[in-house]
């Protein structure tokens, strides 16, 4: 089995797992399938497809809104698998033998096949709507939250090329509606997207694919570098390329199997208030300018289907396309700073708040060179606060963590306070995009690091737990505790909540 090859096969994937309702009562894009949403997705329920959300287009939500549903998108057993056949292709070594050969090349011929393909035809242009035609308000677009501006399209893959060297970007940039044909486009200030724009004298031509197969769609939101064109990787995690069909009227490619293509363009210097919009920062974002969107055609499938996503106080959807995002990423991370273990990003610290690492450490200053590294990588640099532990901590065990900064950490000593660009949505603080950054050494030191001598920890010895775990059933205590199964409840718990 691959990952589904478009959103309709993943809605009768999902539908086939359990993992999808059906809602046929009529319910409100304003507001209301908001607070149904925000309660499904805190329960941890399924998706939902809302067939009559006063628009004829059926409106899809909280697809990626489990670990489960996540996995089942990637087709994986865990996110790390994931992590797992990317981290395999970056470490590829000079290949040792026949067999290793073999291995060699079907990974090579993996990272070829990843390309997107350009094919004649496509569903998604079953339906042309031109000019006049056009009429965003059709659409099922979304007001979420009481504060917000107006609706907004909220899970769109925003298709752009760099006008110098002709490279895609594909980016997950929310577009307010401001009228029947025309958005605002929100990319932030550190996107790729925004530096296609800056880069262009007059106009941009834009795409903005809506619909897609779960794995492409999650692309749209992955840090990748500048130069790599996230639908390589949407092809290279599917293991199957994405099929591309040229543009109606701009010249730009779109997936084929997309269920709606919005294609237009953005004028240098034409901006438009967005926002406020309710964040996934937990707060209204302020209106700001941004560029205006033109939408010159409009194509889709005949009964077109719209994805929508609500982001929110933390834990909302959004939580687990970060989560991919961390686990996928940490093969590449590690390339840069070999010495990390793992990292997480807790979802109340809406993913650029804080970050905690667990580093093998070799050498004096080692954590504080670590912050340095999150700090100058890609998206990362954005972290606030970075949280570094010792190799045997377990990051995603937050009351572990909290032990150890509790009891390895010297304020005066261990608190690094630095500052550099911050996230574009950080209200706190005193200029917008630049400010603070906190840096906690909770690592064990030494005299080497100018501490006293760092006292053992304690534990048990491997005798007595080998003869505890032998005589348990005498003891009349029931089944034995699971003492690994606290990770993963830790997390599950946070996303609860
Ligand atoms: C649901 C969701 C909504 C997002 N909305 C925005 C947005 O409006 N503006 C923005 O700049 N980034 C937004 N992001 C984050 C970007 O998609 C992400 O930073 C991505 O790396 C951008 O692509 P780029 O690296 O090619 O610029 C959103 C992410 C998610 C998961
Ligand atoms: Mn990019």
């Amino acid at each position: 089995m691959a990952p589904p090859a478009d959103l309709r096969a993943w809605i009768a994937l999902l539908e086939r797992e359990g993992e999808l309702v059906r809602v046929g009562a009529e319910v409100d894009p304003h507001l209301e399938v908001t607070e149904i949403v925000d309660r499904v997705v805190k329960a941890g329920g399924p998706a939902l497809l809302f067939e009559n959300a006063k628009s004829q287009h059926p409106l899809l939500i909280n697809q990626f809104g489990t670990e489960r549903r996540m996995c089942l998108a990637f087709d994986a057993p865990t996110l790390d698998d994931v992590g797992r056949r990317l981290g395999d292709v970056l470490e590829m070594q000079p290949p040792q033998g026949l067999a290793e050969k073999v291995r060699g090349l079907k990974k090579l011929k993996s990272i070829a096949d990843s390309q997107p393909k350009t094919v004649r035809s496509g569903p998604v242009q079953e339906v042309m709507l031109q000019g006049d035609e056009v009429n965003l308000g059709r659409l099922p677009v979304q007001t979420c939250w009481p504060g917000d501006a107006g609706p907004f399209i909220t899970l769109p893959a925003v298709i752009t090329k760099d006008p110098r060297t002709g490279g895609r970007n594909v980016g997950m940039y929310r577009l307010q509606v401001l009228d029947e044909r025309t958005t605002a486009m929100h990319w932030q200030i550190h996107k790729d997207g925004r530096a296609d724009y800056l880069m262009t004298d007059g106009k941009l031509e834009v795409a903005v694919a809506l619909g897609l197969d779960p794995v492409t769609a999650y692309t749209a939101s992955a840090p990748l570098p500048k130069h790599v064109d996230e639908l390589m990787l949407a092809g290279f995690l599917r293991g199957e390329a994405v099929e591309l069909v040229q543009a109606k009227t701009v010249d730009l490619e779109v997936p084929a199997n997309a269920e709606i293509v919005l294609e237009g363009y953005i004028q240098q210097g034409e901006l438009a208030e967005e926002g406020p919009f309710g964040d996934h920062t937990g707060y209204y974002t302020p209106p700001e300018p941004f560029p205006v969107f033109h939408v010159s055609a409009l194509t889709m499938r005949r009964d077109a289907i719209y994805p929508s996503i609500v982001v929110g106080k933390p834990p909302q959807e959004d939580a687990w396309l970060g989560k991919a995002t961390e686990r996928i990423f940490l093969p590449a991370i590690r390339m840069s700073v070999p010495e990390i273990v793992d990292y997480d990003l807790p979802v109340a610290g809406a993913f650029h708040n804080c970050c905690i690492v667990s580093i093998r450490k070799a050498y004096p200053g080692q954590a504080q060179k670590v912050m340095h590294a999150i700090w100058g990588l890609g998206l990362l640099s954005l972290t606030k606060a970075v949280v570094v532990v010792d190799e045997w901590v377990d990051v995603h065990d937050y009351d572990e963590v909290f032990f150890r900064v509790g009891a390895n950490v010297d304020p005066k000593r261990d608190v690094l306070i630095s500052e550099g660009p911050l996230d574009h949505l950080d209200h706190a603080p005193t200029l917008q995009f630049y400010g603070g950054k906190l840096g906690i050494d909770a690592t064990h030191k030494g005299p080497t690091e100018g501490t006293r001598e760092w006292p053992p920890e304690i534990e048990m010895s491997d005798e007595v737990r080998r003869r505890v775990d032998e005589r348990w059933s005498e003891y009349g205590l029931g089944a034995a505790p699971e003492p690994n199964g606290r990770r993963q409840a830790a997390l599950r718990q946070l996303l609860r909540r």
